[in-house]
């Protein structure tokens, strides 16, 4: 048993190590823009490592053997990437198309395609290398692409699933699909005023001094 933790915290090492990474990378994409006083397509950014129990969980219920995990299990490893405005999805999807350090292994766009939960995000499964004290490791990687609506959505919707083990009741359930109907129309209505926000956001940026002079 104590040996079989060790495994899989060596097992993870890989996956901690490049989510790390990547939220330096794309936070370093953020300050770049707020220090050129640019309008940042990423609002913010945060990365999670799949718990041990949740990756059994799914190999379990995918009937995915042990040996098969690292190919079968693609978001071991998971980076979420929030934007304001729908608009942006594009461009940070753009952004990371245009990267060498990381490679496509295929994109979900859920943001056109809706699920029949509510769910709209923009997914993209990715290959990432990291070096490791042990060498080097291409490892995947889901990059989750959401406006703050989807997030705020995402996230309520989540916990509810959690709360009721999966089987939330179809009363909620449809409370969720007005909910994510919302969201969208708010996404929408938020596109259209865009260039309004983005020019309030400006004037505030400087004023607050969140962008220094240096
Ligand atoms: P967690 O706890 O977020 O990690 P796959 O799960 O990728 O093998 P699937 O289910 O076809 O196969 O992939 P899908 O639908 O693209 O889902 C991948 C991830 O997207 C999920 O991971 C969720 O994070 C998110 N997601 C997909 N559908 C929904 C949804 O209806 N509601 C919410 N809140 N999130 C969703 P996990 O492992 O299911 O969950």
């Amino acid at each position: 048993m104590v040996l079989e933790t060790q495994m899989w915290r060596e097992f993870l090492i890989p996956y901690q190590q490049a989510v790390q990474e990547m939220q330096i990378k794309f936070e370093s994409i953020v300050n770049e823009y707020h220090k050129l006083s640019q309008y940042s397509p990423i609002e913010f950014v945060t990365v999670r490592v799949k718990k041990i129990s949740s990756i059994l969980e799914k190999a379990k219920k995918k009937g995915i053997a042990l040996s098969d995990i690292e190919n079968e299990i693609e978001d071991i490893a998971g980076v979420r990437i929030i934007c304001q405005f729908v608009e942006d999805i594009d461009k940070v999807v753009s952004l990371i198309k245009s990267r060498r350090d990381i490679m496509i292994k295929y994109e979900k766009d859920y943001v056109t395609n809706t699920k029949s939960s509510g769910y709209r995000s923009y997914h993209m499964i990715i290959y990432y290398d990291v070096h490791t004290a042990l060498g080097e490791k291409r490892i995947q990687a889901e990059i989750q692409i959401r406006t703050l609506a989807m997030n705020f959505w995402a996230t309520i919707e989540h916990s509810l699933k959690y709360k009721y083990k999966h089987n939330i009741p179809m009363e909620i359930r449809n409370r969720l699909v007005a909910a994510a109907e919302a969201a969208h129309n708010l996404d929408n209505e938020m596109s259209k005023i865009r260039s309004e926000v983005l020019d309030a956001q400006d004037s505030f940026q400087y004023k607050s001094g969140i962008i220094a002079d240096i």
